[in-house]
C-alpha cells in the first residue's frame, strides 16, 4: 500500500486498539489514553492530560480529536526536524520505536522527499504535490480523477493561504480531514450497519 494511506490506517488502528478496552469503544477514556501515550508515543508529552485532547470536552476522545493531536505533534516533530537539517545538526533522526512514531515518521519522510525535488524544499509546488497524491494518496487520486479534477484542483484544495504552494501544516490538516473521513467511512458505516 501507499505510505501515506498505510500511516493512516496505523494511526486509525492503533486507536481503536486502545479505545475498544473498555467503556465505549470508538472512545478513549483517561486510562486507555494514557496506555496508549505511554505505549506508542514515548517521545511525546507523557503528561499531556485527556482535557487537553478531549476538545469537546465530553470527558473522552474521539478519533477526530486523536487525529488532530497527531497532527499538532507530527507538526512539532516536523518543525524540529527541519531545524536541525538546517542548522547542520548530525542528530536529525525520528524516533520510531512503536507503530505510531514510525507512521509520524514516514508522514515527514515522505513530505520531504517530494517536496525536495524542485522549487522550495520545504513545500510542495504543483507537480510534487501532484506525484505525492498519485503515488502515496491512490484513493484521493482517484477521486480527483473520476470527478475530472486536476493537479491545480488538488493544489487549490490543500494550499489554505493561497500562496501556490503546499507547506507542511496544509499537508497535514488535510490529511487529518482525509485520516476523519477514512473514519467515517470505515468505522462508522460498521457501527450503523450493527445497530
Ligand atoms: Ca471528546
Ligand atoms: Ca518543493
Ligand atoms: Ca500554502
Amino acid at each position: 500500500m501507499a505510505n501515506i494511506e498505510l500511516a493512516v490506517y496505523n494511526l486509525l488502528e492503533t486507536f481503536y486498539k486502545y479505545s475498544g478496552k473498555e467503556g465505549d469503544a470508538l472512545k478513549l477514556n483517561q486510562k486507555e489514553l494514557t496506555a496508549l501515550l505511554q505505549q506508542e508515543l514515548p517521545s511525546i508529552v507523557q503528561d499531556a492530560v485527556l482535557p487537553s485532547i478531549d476538545t469537546n470536552g465530553d470527558g473522552e476522545v474521539d478519533f477526530e480529536e486523536f487525529i488532530s493531536f497527531i497532527n499538532e505533534n507530527t507538526t512539532t516533530k516536523w518543525d524540529r526536524y527541519v531545524r536541525a537539517l538546517l542548522t547542520g545538526k548530525r542528530n536529525t533522526k525520528l524516533e520510531v520505536k512503536t507503530a505510531t512514531e514510525k507512521a509520524m515518521a514516514v508522514l515527514i519522510k515522505t513530505f520531504q522527499k517530494y517536496a525536495g525535488r524542485e522549487g522550495n524544499p520545504l513545500c510542495l509546488e504543483n507537480r510534487e504535490l501532484r506525484d505525492l497524491v498519485r503515488l502515496e494518496m491512490p484513493t484521493i487520486y482517484k477521486c480527483f480523477q473520476s470527478n475530472r479534477k486536476g493537479s491545480a484542483d488538488i493544489l487549490r484544495m490543500l494550499d489554505t493561504d493561497g500562496n501556490g504552494k503546499v507547506d507542511f501544516k496544509e499537508f497535514m490538516s488535510f490529511l487529518a480531514k482525509f485520516a476523519v473521513a477514512v473514519d467515517m467511512s470505515v468505522v462508522h458505516s460498521v457501527e450503523t450497519k450493527n445497530s
